[in-house]
């Protein structure tokens, strides 16, 4: 089944999805595989390399992350249903047409950076609210709220395939482009994330860094069957949050980046509403769970568009095991 068929037929409580809803998810489907030909054109078309800019992260800006700005918000923009537009590259929201539209996109347009220039998989990670006031003009304020009100979320992997995996609240889908005929197509529904794990993502270079809680789990995991324990875990870092959290999808294991203390008034590294939001609802509707070490992140009430939370996330009971250890 392709991804438009997959829209007009899926039923969320009983519902159909609202027609201005499928547009817009549409429209970011066909934005995304237009992004995954660039991406795989990469050098031929000059897209490797540094922007030679800044974002108001004050992270330096590489080509693609330019590109892939650009060409979402292009994609998006004749969506009527649309209200506004945020972006990690962007300071500020913009407003689609009138701003009066039902719905809110946030997106982290090029995730995993670091991976663009070295052919390692990068990919879009993006989180859709409920405009609170519609018919109204577009607030900044309006971006401001938990992940738990998500209507929808979900990322696109430019890896050996091009990948979609969203959820509308009743479950995790996953669509592979095909890339002659230029379609999503379903090919595994209902992911689930198994409760135990023994397969753990973290930056181990920051180890001296964290938490004691995150020293604990890691050295009891790294200790293996003779350790507390009694199991032996694997370790795999990719850099992309887009590529790690999908192999958790996949075959289970969990995420990490949490606080720790090179920058201790900064909660960390990752962002909140377009990084972790989106894949804590994906990751709680794949039947795992999502923390920043003592709470649920999808229950935290943000303050800014660009904070930074620290992330847990995946199997059930590692993401207790880590709350059970922040809470000691
Ligand atoms: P980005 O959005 O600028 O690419 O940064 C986020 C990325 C995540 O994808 C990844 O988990 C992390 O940063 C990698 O960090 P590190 O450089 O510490 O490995
Ligand atoms: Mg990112």
């Amino acid at each position: 089944m392709n991804f438009k068929s997959y829209l007009a037929t899926l039923r969320v409580q009983d519902q159909a999805l609202p027609e201005g809803l499928q547009e817009l998810l549409l429209a970011l489907s066909h934005a995304c595989s237009g992004l995954s030909q660039a991406v795989a054109q990469g050098p031929l078309i000059g897209l490797l390399g540094s922007a030679g800019t800044g974002n108001v992260q004050g992270e330096v800006q590489q080509k693609l992350d330019v590109i892939a700005n650009d060409t979402l918000i292009a994609g998006l923009s004749g969506c009527s249903a649309l209200a506004g537009i945020a972006s990690e590259e962007m300071e500020l929201p913009i407003p689609v047409g009138s701003g009066e539209g039902s719905y809110l996109v946030l997106f982290d347009p090029l995730d995993g950076s670091s991976n663009i220039d070295v052919n390692v998989s990068i990919g879009t990670i993006f989180s859709i609210l409920k405009k609170p006031i519609p018919n109204a003009p577009l607030e900044p304020n309006d971006f401001l709220q938990a992940g738990s009100q998500q209507v929808a979320a979900g990322y696109v992997v430019y890896g050996p395939q091009t990948t979609l995996v969203m959820s509308l609240g009743a479950g995790v889908d996953l669509f592979t482009l095909d890339p002659i005929t230029d379609q999503f197509m379903l090919t595994k529904e209902s992911i689930r994330i198994p409760q135990a794990a023994k397969e753990f993502a973290i930056n181990m270079s920051n180890s001296r860094h964290w938490a004691k809680p995150v020293q604990r789990y890691i050295e009891e995991c790294l200790a293996g069957v003779t350790g507390v324990r009694q199991k032996d875990f694997n370790m795999r870092w990719i850099a992309s949050m887009v590529a790690d959290v999908h192999r958790v999808l996949m075959r289970g294991g969990v995420f990490m980046y949490p606080w720790d203390q090179r920058e201790p008034n900064k909660p960390g590294k990752l962002r909140l509403m377009y990084e972790a939001n989106p894949m804590g609802f994906l990751v709680e509707q794949a039947g795992g769970q999502a923390i920043d070490g003592k709470q649920r992140i999808l229950e935290i009430k943000p303050t800014t568009l660009h904070q930074r939370v620290s992330v847990m996330l995946g199997a059930g009971e590692e993401i207790e095991r880590l709350r059970t250890y922040h809470l000691a």
